[in-house]
């Protein structure tokens, strides 16, 4: 930090008598130094980069140490086998009750073992990249972080990546540096792998995001979520009118909406090919790994689903169109009368509504798109209702502002950083304003899904 910028921001602690709520996030994270993020390969704050590409590529394999890091003496490393009940069972207790919750502590997230057996097993994961910390004397659980592999394609450039996921430390845990010992120990395994670059979402501001959405929410069980915090009554309305404001129909519209099928796999991937090739950061999946991720655990019974994808097929059988959603609860802490939330989140989706244009933005391509996306997405609310759920995600990502606002997506208080590891970019639009409202100009260029 340079000389004005931190006699500024001591006046300001004078002026605020040392209420460092009221600083700004720039200003917060001008103090702070960031003792382990300054010593990894990411971009720093103000950063001015001419060019796109690897940070550090000087390194191969066998430069990279063959032990595990050092780790606090009462602790020890162990690598999870996910395919192990019991194995499964003490990562699912340590994120139940330890992992990622809203701001005022209201809420928790529930991934289920179902859901981690989608999310941790696509093609090409490793064992040794489910990195757990155990308790030396009783064998518990108290630390996980994980890695899979993703191409991920960056402005148009291939980057062999992983994507970084579910770490987390024990509560009792906290503060003991064991989150930097984490991520230099997955580090090391999956460069041991020859990769070099990973994609990573925070809630926290780290040096330095590529991007931000917002999350957006679409009530579907209004009277359950104010029950339980998830949203109020605004002032001057009733109730009863939010209720009404929030009803659906029991069916969907679309003609010829049915649910994706092995059958349809080649022709969609191609269709949703084509759509992403618009943003800007984006994962290519190949038939196995599209496969995977959109029929995956098609085995499971309908209450456990995680995964729902459906295609639209015209009247000459051609697919034109295809949307998914993804299951992901949340736990509601310290309710009487609720203990579990249910929500969708919106995940991948393609249409050709618009791919006959030349420029996306152009006002035909939009209108276009906006229509047809409108009524798809709120074909997926009505399905994500059939199937239970009280509210439905998105993010301000890849051209989601077109239809929050038709679709009564209200803003959420919680956003999403996304992080490129040992990769310099331009930044890349989050589909949301200064002011943090939608940009529906703009719209977004990230085209990837975190779970
Ligand atoms: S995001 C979800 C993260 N999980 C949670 O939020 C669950 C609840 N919280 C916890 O379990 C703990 O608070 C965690 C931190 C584990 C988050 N990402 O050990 P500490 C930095 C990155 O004393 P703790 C997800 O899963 C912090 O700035 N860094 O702190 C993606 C400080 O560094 P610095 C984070 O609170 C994860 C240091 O850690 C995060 O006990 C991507 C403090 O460590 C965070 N979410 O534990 C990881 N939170 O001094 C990066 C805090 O510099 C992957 N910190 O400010 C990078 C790519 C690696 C692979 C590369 C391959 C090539
Ligand atoms: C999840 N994917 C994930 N990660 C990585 C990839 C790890 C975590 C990433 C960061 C993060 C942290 C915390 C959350 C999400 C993501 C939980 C969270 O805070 N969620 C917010 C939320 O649900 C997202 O907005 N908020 C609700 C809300 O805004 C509840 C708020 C309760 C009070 N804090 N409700 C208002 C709904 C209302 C809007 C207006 C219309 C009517 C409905």
């Amino acid at each position: 930090m340079d000389q004005k910028k931190l006699e500024d921001l001591l006046k300001l602690l004078q002026v605020n008598q040392g209420d460092l709520s009221k600083l700004t996030e720039q200003q917060r994270k001008d103090m702070k130094d960031y003792k382990f993020w300054k010593t990894q390969p990411v971009q720093k704050f103000d950063e001015t980069i001419d060019n796109e590409g690897p940070i550090d590529s000087s390194k191969k394999p066998e430069d990279v140490r063959d032990e595990p890091y050092p780790m606090l003496s009462e602790f020890e490393w162990s690598t999870i086998d996910i395919n192990d009940v019991q194995e499964m069972e003490d990562v699912f207790v340590l994120l139940n009750e330890n992992y990622v919750e809203d701001k005022d502590a209201t809420f928790r997230f529930n991934y289920t073992k179902e859901f981690f057996q989608w999310a941790l097993k696509p093609p090409g994961w490793r064992h040794d990249w489910n990195v757990g910390v155990r308790v030396k004397a009783t064998g518990k659980l108290v630390a996980f972080i994980s890695a899979i592999p993703i191409h991920l394609t960056v402005r148009g450039k291939d980057v062999a990546s992983v994507e970084i996921n579910f770490l987390c430390v024990h509560k009792q845990l906290r503060s003991k540096r064991m989150a930097p010992v984490l991520i230099k120990e997955i580090t090391r395994r999956v460069n041991k792998q020859n990769i070099w670059q990973a994609l990573y979402t925070a809630g926290v501001v780290l040096p330095s995001p590529v991007s931000t959405c917002r999350y957006a929410h679409r009530p579907i069980n209004w009277t359950k979520l104010q029950e339980v915090g998830f949203s109020d009554v605004p002032m001057g309305k009733t109730a009863a009118e939010m209720v009404a404001l929030y009803t659906l129909p029991k069916e969907t519209k679309t003609q010829g909406l049915r649910p994706m099928e092995l059958k349809d796999i080649d022709e969609t991937l191609a269709l949703f090919e084509k759509y992403e090739s618009r943003f800007e950061l984006v994962q290519a999946f190949n038939k196995e790994e599209f496969t995977h991720w959109f029929l995956g655990g098609d085995d499971i019974p309908a209450d456990k689903k995680v995964i729902f994808t459906y295609v639209v097929e015209n009247d000459e059988g051609k697919i034109t169109d295809f949307f998914s959603f993804y299951s992901l609860p949340f736990s509601v802490l310290e309710n009487a009368a609720h203990s579990e939330l249910g929500i969708g989140y919106l995940f991948y989706y393609a249409s050709d509504a618009d791919l006959k244009f030349e420029d996306r933005f152009s006002e035909d391509a939009t209108k276009t798109l906006k229509t047809r996306l409108t009524s798809l997405i709120s074909d997926a609310v009505i399905l994500a209702k059939q199937a239970n759920m009280d509210v439905f995600n998105a993010l301000t990502s890849q051209d989601n502002t077109l239809f929050l606002d038709d679709l009564k997506f209200g803003p959420g208080d919680g956003f999403l950083n996304f992080y490129l590891f040992n990769y310099k970019a331009f930044p890349i639009s989050g589909g949301i304003k200064e002011d943090k409202s939608y940009d529906t100009e703009k719209r977004s260029n990230v085209g990837v899904v975190m779970l």
